[in-house]
């Protein structure tokens, strides 16, 4: 039931695409069923040049048909579709990067004019970090001096880790540390703390990105309008 309200709200998001755009490809489950209804319309005849956020999915397009392309060849991105582990309702702010992507996803985002969030209605919130934490993609070289800074700010970091046991490495060679907050009352000062730690590379808060959010629902789709 939950990939039927993903895949709806993906459709709806891939319905925005038009002809000639240069569109970021998100990752994650949900953006994933994004990439395969693209993946579908340029079967049928569209042309974009789509530039993925993660190997995953770059993987993915290439395998639909999408033609990929980075940031080397284009200097802004029309349109982003991708996912999120929590949306604040209200804001519109994001929390992203459980599936490891962040870095890449925030790169993307950052150049992106209309960055359309496609969720099912688990990942609506009224405060960020009500139910998940906040991941953060450090390097691995003395990782464990950012997690003791972390940790003189109220959170117990925790080394995400593979299958294997092993630290989960990022498509850009990182560790992630996921850190739980609880209820975040002002995420830009948050943001601001996390950005001056010395061996963090990103966080996972996306604070002012977002353009539109569709959630998948039992009756159809919501379509929430930052601007709106
Ligand atoms: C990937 O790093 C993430 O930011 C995903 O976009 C996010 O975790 C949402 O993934 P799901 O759509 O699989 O829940």
């Amino acid at each position: 039931m939950i990939d039927a309200l993903k895949a709806a709200a993906a459709d709806a998001a891939a319905a925005l695409v038009q002809d000639g755009m240069i569109v970021g490809l998100g990752s994650g489950s949900t953006a994933a069923f994004a990439v395969e209804a693209l993946g579908r319309r340029v079967r049928e005849g569209l042309k974009i040049a789509g530039i993925p956020t993660s190997e995953t999915t770059s993987r993915q397009a290439r395998a639909l048909g999408i033609p990929v392309s980075s940031l080397a060849e284009h200097d802004h991105i029309d349109i982003t579709i991708d996912g999120a582990d929590e949306v604040e309702e209200g804001t519109l702010n994001l929390i992203k990067g459980h599936g490891g992507a962040l870095l890449r996803e925030k790169i993307v985002a950052s150049a992106t004019r209309n960055l359309v969030i496609v969720v099912d209605p688990s990942k609506l919130v009224p405060r960020l970090g009500s139910r998940v934490a906040v991941p953060l993609e450090v390097v691995p070289f003395g990782w464990q001096m950012a997690a003791a800074r972390l940790r003189r700010l109220g959170t117990v970091p925790k080394i995400r880790l593979a299958s294997d046991d092993t630290p989960f490495i990022t498509d850009g060679g990182h560790y992630i540390l996921d850190c739980e907050f609880g209820p975040i009352e002002d995420a830009d000062k948050l943001e601001r703390q996390l950005s001056t730690l010395v061996g963090v590379v990103e966080d996972g808060l996306f604070l002012g990105m977002t353009s539109t959010v569709i959630v998948g629902g039992e009756s159809g789709v919501q379509i929430i309008d930052r601007r709106a």
